[in-house]
């Protein structure tokens, strides 16, 4: 049965995170896998988190079956998180799931897309996080790419991708990033949104927003504002979000698919098909993490404590931003990486080659993916001058 096997290739980024807790080096600096870190260098769990975790645990009665779509009270208060007081929610027209991750939403997605329209091709940015374009051809679907990022500008090709967007098929699917941009940290500006609705209202695409990192780039209501648009104006969309760093619950596995439908009877029926495919995949999600994101979001004293423990994260990513951006700047390395201030989120590209990615591995203990994308949570005021100096090293 599995002698004939050829050996998969192994993830880029969790290879990299294994090789990075060999090295021995004790001022290694790890730009790797995307987890949010503090200015210690830790990813703790957040001091609300640990609460909900402890009144669940006291006063939690049964462990009986969830369903299908899961726990309702997570499901209810994830998509006024998500979406707003918005006008689908208030029409009927959104059935939501929750999910293991954001990645099990995505798959959720897959195999429904695959289930109402084999034929569709998914479009993706070029570049996009590794794992669309696996999880989508798993699932049986076509893809294809429209253009994004511009590595020489180190910002959006807004009026390429506009032009790609342009002429995908009716009844193609979009797939867009609502913000924090993985890997480049490269969004799609405020103005641009209303701009691909019109297209998809044109063309007749449905976009899928995949919704990582809300609360990540510039606040909860700020960064939802692409797909909280695209569900006004359009009949179809679907949603993926994730609790694996907003709540930093990465692995309990946490997160939510919502289904935008016509009408509300519409979204019932497509919705019966959604659980179907959850049926034939995991049957029901785990719990734990959505029962604690469900209290956070339900109890005002719990949530406050959130939003603040959030909002310093947030301000911490933009913060070292800066600090990187000028430090490299001051210390005259070859290059010009005041980009890495205006982009958003926890990646942004350096740009370099990737025999330099495997020279500032190497010889200075720093680790980046081989993009060059790099995590901008993982540096501190403790080893950016490490960084910037193994820039400087390599650079010149
Ligand atoms: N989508 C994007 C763009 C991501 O970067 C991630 C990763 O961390 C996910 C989805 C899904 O994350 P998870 O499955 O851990 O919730
Ligand atoms: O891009 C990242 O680093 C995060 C974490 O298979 C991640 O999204 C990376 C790879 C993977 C799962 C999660």
């Amino acid at each position: 049965m599995f002698s004939h096997l050829k050996a998969a290739p192994a993830d880029p980024i969790l290879g990299l995170m294994a090789t990075y807790r060999e090295d021995p080096r004790d001022f290694k600096v790890d730009l790797g896998v995307g987890v949010y870190r503090d200015e210690s260098g830790a990813t703790p769990i957040m001091a609300a988190v640990k609460k909900a975790e402890a009144a669940r645990l006291a006063e939690d009665v049964t462990k009986t079956y969830l369903g299908m779509a899961g726990d309702p009270q997570f499901n209810a208060r994830i998509d006024a998180l998500t979406l707003g007081d918005h006008p689908a929610r208030r029409d009927g027209r959104v059935f939501t799931a929750h999910t293991p991750g954001g990645t099990g939403a995505l798959r959720v997605a897959a195999d429904l897309l695959h289930r109402a329209r084999p034929e569709a091709t998914v479009w993706m940015s070029d570049p996009t996080w590794g794992n669309h374009p696996s999880v989508f051809k798993a699932a049986g679907m076509k893809i294809a790419e429209y253009p994004y990022y511009d590595g020489k500008a180190q910002s959006l090709r807004a009026d390429a991708m506009l032009d790609a967007l342009s002429k995908v098929p009716a009844g193609d699917v979009v797939l867009l990033h609502a913000s924090c941009h993985n890997p480049s940290g490269v969004d799609i500006p405020a103005e641009l949104w209303p701009k691909i609705a019109e297209l998809a209202e044109k063309q007749g695409f449905m976009p899928l927003v995949d919704m990582a990192y809300q609360g990540f780039a510039d606040g909860l209501d700020q960064d939802a504002l692409g797909p909280r648009l695209l569900a006004e104006r359009l009949p179809e969309m679907l949603l993926c979000s994730s609790c694996s760093k907003n709540f930093a619950l990465y692995r309990e596995r946490i997160g939510a698919i919502s289904l935008i439908g016509e009408s509300s009877a519409a979204t019932q029926t497509a919705s019966s098909v959604m659980l179907a495919v959850i049926r034939n995949i995991y049957s029901m999600p785990p719990a734990h993490g959505a029962a604690i994101v469900a209290r956070i979001l339900g109890d005002e004293a719990l949530k406050v404590e959130w939003l603040t423990e959030l909002e310093h994260m947030r301000n911490r990513i933009n913060g070292i931003r800066q600090q990187a951006s000028a430090q490299l700047a001051a210390a005259g390395v070859n290059g010009d990486f005041s980009f890495i201030a205006r982009q958003r989120g926890m990646f942004s590209f350096l740009g370099i080659s990737p025999e330099q990615v495997t020279r500032l591995r190497e010889e200075h203990a720093v680790y980046l993916v081989s993009s060059s994308r790099v995590n901008i949570a993982g540096l501190n005021e403790d080893n950016l001058p490490r960084f910037v100096a193994a820039m400087k090293a390599v650079l010149g």
